[in-house]
């Protein structure tokens, strides 16, 4: 940090923002590997939310990469950097009193343990869809697993690039015991019952 830069206290801050819409921020944060229904559940759980007067944002990691983050690959050290920026993003959302539900592969506990830290205990409810590699690989949504396995695309992940199971997750969602209802009412559970 350049310490010729000042932090500059504004007059409206979060308290106020958190009074005048009359909800708890907070960071829903799906992991999980390609195809494993990350971006389907989170953009049902964003309608639902909103449905209900919530005041939402959803960031996910193909739209993200092809704005803010379109100058980011796939090797490790990229992935660490989109997944810092995002959680830099998802801090000032949560700043600006939103719901903010991210969903990335996130591939590594590191990374999704800072982004924990940037917001308050009890902001962070983390998500894991659970579906194993050859369920994903089966779906292959976009045909990028198809492409891994020909050789065409490096660095996926599941294949030739790693992904750390989530150690103590808030959630942990089975797509092949609940549908998508199911997945949005068990999150939408938990966050009521924090207050969110
Ligand atoms: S992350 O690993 O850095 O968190 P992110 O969630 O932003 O990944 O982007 C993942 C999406 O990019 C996947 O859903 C898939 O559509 C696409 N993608 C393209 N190349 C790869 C790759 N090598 N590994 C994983 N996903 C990839």
């Amino acid at each position: 940090m350049n310490k010729h830069i000042v932090w500059h206290e504004h007059t409206i801050q979060k308290a106020d923002r958190i009074g005048m819409y009359a909800q708890k921020p907070c960071v829903i944060w799906f992991t999980g590997l390609s195809g494993s229904g990350k971006s389907t559940i989170a953009n049902a759980l964003e309608a639902k939310l909103f449905e209900d007067g919530c005041k939402t944002y959803l960031l996910d990691g193909d739209n993200i990469r092809h704005g803010l983050n379109s100058d980011i690959g796939f090797s490790n050290e990229d992935r660490i950097e989109n997944i810092r920026r995002i959680s830099e993003v998802a801090k000032l959302f949560v700043d600006a009193g939103l719901i903010v539900i991210c969903s990335f592969i996130s591939p590594f506990e590191n990374e999704r343990k800072l982004a924990r830290c940037l917001v308050e205990d009890g902001e962070f409810v983390e998500v894991f869809l659970d579906t194993p590699l050859d369920i994903c690989e089966q779906r292959d949504p976009k045909g990028l697993y198809k492409k891994a396995r020909n050789g065409e695309l490096k660095d996926f992940t599941g294949i030739d690039s790693a992904y750390e199971i989530p150690s103590n997750p808030e959630i942990t969602i089975n797509i092949s015991a609940c549908s998508v209802d199911d997945a949005v009412n068990i999150i939408l559970d938990f966050i009521r019952s924090k207050s969110c």
